[in-house]
């Protein structure tokens, strides 16, 4: 089954928009492995965007990134990566399709409330630099042959 890893940046732990956004994934039919309140350090946020090391906005969005806590995930399902990117939207909020949630409650690119992997790949670097093996719970979850 595939794994994506999401997670909620600061500005959507402030704005208490954490339990909203769990909601959609919930209710899309995904399944929850893993999550963790934590503050993300700088070596940790700079592992993370090490893609855009160099690039204008890479200084401001370490600093953002760590400004306060976040909510890192890990979801499972058929297409995880996919269908969670869909649910998030594209990255600048007027780009958002309506009824994502960058569309529904974002209004700047540097404030986009949710970060979700772009590919199993990356999925499988970013979900161990925040999560142990062993921090994966293995469990069933009896509804998903309904899903
Ligand atoms: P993340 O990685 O946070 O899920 O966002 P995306 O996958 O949708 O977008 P990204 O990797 O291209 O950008 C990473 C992060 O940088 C911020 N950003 C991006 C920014 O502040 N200014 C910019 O011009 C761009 C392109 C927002 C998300």
């Amino acid at each position: 089954m595939e794994k994506t890893f999401l997670m909620i940046k600061p500005d959507g732990v402030q704005r208490g928009l954490i339990g909203e956004i769990v909601g959609r994934f919930e209710k899309k039919g995904l399944k929850l492995v893993a999550g963790k309140f934590l503050q993300v350090s700088r070596e940790q946020a700079a592992r993370h965007y090490a893609e855009h090391e160099g690039k204008p906005f890479y200084e401001p969005l370490l600093a953002f990134i760590t400004s306060g806590p976040v909510f890192a995930m890990v979801w499972e399902g058929d297409q995880a990566v996919a269908l969670t990117r869909a649910l998030i939207g594209k990255t600048n909020a007027v780009d958002a399709a309506p009824g994502t949630i960058r569309s529904d409650y974002a209004v700047h690119t540097n404030f986009n409330l949710i970060h979700g992997s772009d590919s199993p790949e990356n999925a499988e670097k970013e979900i161990a630099n925040f999560f142990t093996p062993d921090q994966i719970v293995k469990y069933e979850q009896t509804i998903q042959r309904w899903i």
